[in-house]
């Protein structure tokens, strides 16, 4: 599939999003599907407690603790893949990094609710935020294993501070509740297949349903100061960048580590 990177980042800044349909076909999913269910099956095991009553996300999935090394190998062969590479320079033109992966699932408790945030407010008080959203953001290129709801994002907010009903809800003021619906909200459903990429600091939330299992990469610009998110042990070592054909991605991170 041939993807017109301009206009990606056009519809990017402008909107904090986009989401190319049909992007991975069956084996490319397949594939990718059965080295992260070996990944999800053996964290549900080891953290069952935290599974049972309040998991939505693992994350550190190229990490060592459940995936030896070829499996991790794939793993990082997929993320710096040409076609996940093509859409990252289409949005970071200069010395994109990696931080990190998300494995996004639904909780087992029905009555857990998905919830409005923005990734940063996770961090930093209510005036920081203000500023941090007009600094780089963190991109989520997200990756659904099985057809889901998908996810609820409202366009634009990556470069605008919330309107009083988005406040409301998301920091669950005067009554409200970050499960409430946003009359400005944007519900993207999402197939196996289909690639999502969006802004960490958006307003967003993920959609509970279906049989979700959604990959999450993220990545962000070596430029911006990121780099103390990352875990040494999601990298890979120097015998896995011999088996990545493009390990830019992790080179760049490795780099800021050790100028850090
Ligand atoms: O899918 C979800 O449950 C939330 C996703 C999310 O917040 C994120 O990817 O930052």
């Amino acid at each position: 599939m041939v993807v017109n990177r301009n206009e990606l980042n056009i519809n990017y800044d402008d909107q904090g999003y986009f989401v190319i349909r049909n992007y991975f076909n069956a084996t490319e999913v397949s594939s990718l599907r059965k080295v992260v269910l070996k990944f999800h099956e053996l964290w549900k095991r080891d953290n069952a407690k935290f599974y049972q009553e309040e998991a939505f996300n693992s994350s550190l999935i190229t990490g060592s603790r459940y995936l030896a090394f070829d499996d991790r190998v794939e793993l990082f062969n997929f993320i710096s893949s040409k076609k996940i590479m093509n859409i990252v320079d289409s949005v970071i033109s200069a010395n994109p990094a990696f931080m990190n992966t998300q494995l996004f699932f639904n909780p087992v408790n029905p009555e857990q609710k998905d919830f409005w945030h923005r990734d940063c407010q996770y961090d930093h008080d209510v005036e920081v935020q203000k500023k941090v959203i007009h600094d780089t953001q963190v991109l989520h290129l997200r990756v659904p294993l099985f057809d889901e709801l998908g996810m609820e994002l409202v366009p634009g907010t990556h470069k605008r501070w919330d309107n009083d009903e988005e406040y409301d809800v998301r920091q669950e003021e005067k009554g409200r509740v970050s499960n409430e619906s946003l009359s400005t909200g944007k519900t993207i459903e999402l197939a196996a297949g289909d690639l999502l990429v969006f802004s960490a600091d958006m307003i967003h939330r993920g959609l509970y349903g279906l049989d979700r299992l959604a990959l999450d990469i993220l990545v962000f610009d070596s430029a911006a100061d990121f780099v103390d998110y990352v875990d040494d042990d999601c990298l890979p070592d120097i015998a896995m960048l011999d088996k990545i054909d493009d390990p830019r991605l992790f080179i760049n991170t490795i780099h800021l580590k050790s100028t850090g």
